[in-house]
């Protein structure tokens, strides 16, 4: 078998990739390792900037995420008692954001797939020999050469790890902490809600109006055994400013998990003819609601360059890819480490580190022009 672009991993990335490429009438296969249930029961982001619905929009997979999509014109932050600010979006940028899961988005793709016949073969253990993909599939082996190999296949995927020793700068930070999160079929906060406190942070998102997301900072050695429903609620109430606790509805959890938090970027995002996309190229700590945005818009670079490639023969947008892409996922990066640092206790913080950090907080609230800056930021550049 052959095709023009072999796309590793059917998140939200890959699928995403093939559906714009189809559209292009540039020919794929996808690779994923998991079966389609396992990746649909995966529980992550829920936040889509506007570029991102853009790109949704423009290539007609939209329609339930406009139905159901509970669109924001920011999101508020609050500490000690105070309602804080609002990331006023749609004030400073004129643009509103979208919290729809990515649960949803990743059914919406693989139906679009479906529509389209994609070839998408699950369950295989891939090998890469240059843009040939070796796969092994239920006990049997084959092949399919490709013309190039997007690599979409998520932080642990195997095509970064077949570039070459010494092809790619690997820059890493990571956090001593991570984020214990909960899904509980309650009615949410009417914002989404990011708290500071001297506690740990806490968040409080939503997936629809009969479904919340919370959040609390936890150590990295947290189990979840020792987090029973009722110790998580106890908690996060405790975080929130009072009136903000008041007003959470608890209930039982349907998904518990512990996320570590970490920034991570490979560079180039490219090798020979292959390109990474996605959480495979990097990671941002969940704290600006970037990452799947970010898949978004590096799929949006990838499949433009793949267009102009077998629509002209031109290889510029491809040699160019990896440039453009990292301006905006650096732009990502900074803003989700910034709110990172600025939101959660460090175990290690000195009392000059809390208060510089509360001292932050209270300028941001009293300057138009620091939030007229946040707002920027969170919303994302644009493409
Ligand atoms: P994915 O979603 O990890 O998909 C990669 C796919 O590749 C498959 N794969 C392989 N396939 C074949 N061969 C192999 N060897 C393979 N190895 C792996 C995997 O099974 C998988 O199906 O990466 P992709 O497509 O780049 O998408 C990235 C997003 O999933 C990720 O950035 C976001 O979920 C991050 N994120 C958030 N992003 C936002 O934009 N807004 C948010 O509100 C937000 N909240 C979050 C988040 C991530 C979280 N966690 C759990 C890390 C909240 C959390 C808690
Ligand atoms: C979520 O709803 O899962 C979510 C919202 C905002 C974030 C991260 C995650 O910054």
């Amino acid at each position: 078998m052959r095709t023009q672009v072999g796309i590793i991993g059917a998140g939200p990335a890959g699928l995403l990739l093939c559906e714009i490429l189809q559209r292009n009438g540039v020919d794929s296969v996808v690779f994923e390792r998991q079966s389609r249930d396992y990746v649909l029961a995966r529980i992550r982001a829920g936040v889509l900037e506007p570029t991102t619905v853009d790109v949704l929009r423009e290539n007609g997979l939209a329609t339930r995420l406009d139905a159901e999509g509970h669109v924001h014109d920011g999101a508020r932050v609050v500490w000690a008692g105070r309602e804080g600010f609002l990331i006023d979006v749609y004030k400073y940028c004129g643009k509103k954001f979208v919290a729809y899961g990515q649960t949803n988005l990743q059914e919406d793709l693989f139906a679009a797939a479906d529509r389209r016949k994609a070839r998408i073969i699950t369950e295989c253990e891939v090998e890469l020999a240059g843009t040939a993909v070796r796969y092994r599939q239920g006990g049997k082996t084959a092949q399919v050469d490709c013309d190039f190999i997007a690599g979409c296949d998520g932080f642990h995927g195997v095509t970064r790890k077949s570039f070459p020793p010494g092809a790619l700068r690997e820059l890493e930070k990571m956090y001593p902490f991570g984020w214990l999160g909960i899904l509980s079929e309650v009615p949410p906060l009417e914002e989404i809600t990011y708290c500071h406190s001297e506690r740990g942070f806490a968040l409080a998102s939503q997936r629809s109006a009969m479904l919340s997301r919370y959040y609390i900072q936890v150590p990295l050695d947290t189990k979840l055994e020792d987090w029973p429903d009722e110790r998580f609620w106890q908690e996060i109430k405790a975080r929130f400013p009072r009136e903000w606790a008041e007003r959470i509805v608890e209930g039982p959890s349907i998904e518990k998990s512990i996320a570590p938090l970490r920034s991570y970027v490979a560079e180039p995002m490219s090798h020979g003819r292959t390109y990474l996309a996605g959480d495979a190229a990097h990671i941002v700590p969940p704290t600006g609601a970037k990452g799947l945005n970010l898949a978004v818009s590096d799929v949006y670079y990838l499949s433009r360059a793949f267009a102009e490639y077998y629509r002209a023969g031109s290889r510029a947008l491809l040699d160019a890819y990896s440039e453009t892409a990292l301006r905006r996922v650096w732009a990502s990066v900074r803003v989700s480490w910034y709110l990172t640092m600025l939101l959660h206790r460090f175990p290690d913080a000195n009392p000059f580190d809390v208060r510089a950090q509360e001292y932050e907080l209270e300028f941001i609230k009293s300057s138009e022009h620091a939030q007229a800056a946040l707002a920027e930021q969170y919303a994302g550049l644009p493409l």
